[in-house]
């Protein structure tokens, strides 16, 4: 049974937030239009075209700098009280730098700001989802410490123009991504592939960017406008693959050691790395005949200016994998995979048909894992940032429609029987949009995107009149049967 809890008449409570979420790449297009200069993720789908699946670009993408109009007109059809968008940092500074701002790039957001307001929509803003300006890239982006200082520059620039009106901002939306993926890996650009040391170096100085950003908005905005500022992290549930106590241990560690590399400096009573990953880094280091640890050290000041810097957990969950202790070396030496040593698999048998292949449908791993971060960090009031599901696109999307009941019942089990301390949730996506690697392939949308068609003509779903009645009701259809996972089954 991978269900999140038997059907029940649990309800959102009445001041639960509602929304949806997209990214500037993902949707805006315009790559090159009004002064925007080319983020790393043009300059890596331009520069090697197969790294994506179908070899499309987000070039024009769903167009929404010409179509933000349309986009606002579904938040609005969706019902919901937020919409989750982010600022392209090439579209506002093309040089990286504070030097010289794009007033046209400033325009887009505020006509989308203001276009929101119209409608009594709050917007939640994410201040960085990948699209570093290649020119920040080139001087060695999140692994050059000089960055804290400009990505605070560019922070600024976006609480100067739309704090009075933005109330909710995300500094990074899930930096392990970046710097393990992107620093450390080639999944993500800049897919530097230098592991074992870039994703550290990226990691240190994003943790220290985003403090910095926080206490900055907490001097400066909070006392004029008031908001509220978290950060997003990226989270599978681990499982323990068998019911032994290494593989109860490799399951924590993984939590520990993957999120909680990010969550455990801002979020903990204690602040800093964990120290698991602390010891299993320096040792790995010593025997590998570095002359310091590959992971660098915060001072005590450092730990406490980053302690504490955020007022709500940002989720993004999808999935769950389930856990083991490595027998045999694992991963790249060195990297952030072999220094910590553990086995992940999904089990065969768990239901998808998702076009993305990681994708399987575990609504109990979604209940636990809340629970999980609500004991480990205090009950901070947690925002789920993100939650969705990928297919091949259509928009009779009966999968879609399952796995966010099946999700949605998973958290109303979350707060009414777990007591986390959930306060909104957001869908993934808004609309199709290109999924980074996957391209156009992969479709996320609660609206269906017509990419071939000259309008980028956009459709509501299935799953987007379902998610109309869950806000409406703050329920889940009397319909719902929590043991069927026909859906998924092909
Ligand atoms: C989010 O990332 C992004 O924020 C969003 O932009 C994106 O469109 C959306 O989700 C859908 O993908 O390495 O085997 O674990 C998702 C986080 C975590 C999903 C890693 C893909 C890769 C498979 N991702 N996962 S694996």
């Amino acid at each position: 049974n991978f269900s999140g809890g038997a059907k029940s008449n649990y309800t959102f409570p009445k001041e639960f937030l509602f929304g949806v979420s997209t990214a500037a790449i993902q949707i805006e297009g315009a790559w090159n239009e009004d002064g925007k200069s080319p983020s790393i993720w043009d300059q890596l789908v331009h520069s090697n075209p197969t790294f994506v699946r179908d070899r499309s670009t987000p070039n024009v993408a769903a167009n929404s700098y010409h179509l933000y109009k349309r986009d606002v007109q579904m938040v609005r059809e969706l019902g919901v009280d937020i919409y989750r968008f982010s600022i392209s940092w090439p579209r506002i500074l093309p040089n990286g730098l504070a030097n010289s701002v794009n007033t046209l790039g400033l325009q887009y957001y505020r006509n989308l700001i203001n276009e929101l307001e119209r409608y009594n929509i709050t917007p939640m803003v994410t201040i960085y989802h990948w699209d570093l300006p290649q020119k920040l890239q080139d001087i060695g982006g999140w692994t050059n410490a000089h960055i804290i200082d400009y990505y605070t520059d560019y922070a600024n620039i976006l609480f100067e123009n739309f704090a009075d009106k933005v109330k909710y901002w995300v500094t990074f939306n899930e930096p392990m991504q970046t710097c393990i993926e992107g620093y450390g890996g080639t999944y993500r650009a800049p897919a530097l592939n230098r592991h074992g040391i870039a994703e550290y170096l990226c990691t240190h100085n994003l943790l220290k960017a985003h403090a910095s950003v926080y206490h900055l908005f907490n001097r400066q905005y909070r006392p004029l406008y008031g908001g509220k500022i978290g950060l997003a992290l990226d989270s599978n549930w681990a499982e323990p693959r068998s019911n032994s106590s290494s593989d109860r241990q490799a399951a924590q560690l993984y939590l520990r050691t993957h999120m909680g590399l990010y969550a455990n400096p801002v979020y903990s009573a204690e602040g800093n790395y964990p120290p698991e990953i602390i010891k299993l880094v320096d040792e790995k280091s010593r025997q590998q005949n570095y002359s310091q640890s590959r992971l660098p050290k915060f001072t005590p000041e450092e730990v406490e200016y980053i302690r504490g810097t955020a007022d709500f957990f940002g989720l993004n969950h999808y999935t769950t994998y389930l856990l083991s202790m490595a027998t045999k070396p694992v991963g790249q030496i060195p990297s952030h995979e072999n220094d910590v040593g553990i086995v992940r698999v999904q089990d065969p048998t768990w239901p998808s048909m998702s076009s993305s292949s990681w994708l399987k449908v575990v609504p109990f791993g979604f209940r636990k894992l809340l629970h999980w971060i609500s004991k480990s960090y205090n009950n901070i009031p947690i925002i789920v940032t993100e939650n969705g599901y990928a297919d091949y696109s259509g928009v009779h999307d009966k999968a879609r429609v399952s796995y966010y009941n099946h999700y949605l019942n998973a958290l109303l089990h979350a707060i009414h029987e777990d007591r986390s301390n959930v306060q909104g949730y957001f869908a993934w996506s808004l609309m199709d949009n290109w999924e980074w690697d996957d391209g156009y392939v992969s479709r996320f949308g609660l609206y269906l995107v017509d990419f071939e068609s000259p309008n980028k003509t956009r459709t509501a779903k299935d799953s987007a009149r379902l998610y109309t009645r869950v806000v409406a009701t703050r329920g889940l259809p009397a319909d719902y049967d929590a043991a069927d996972y026909t859906a998924f089954s092909g």
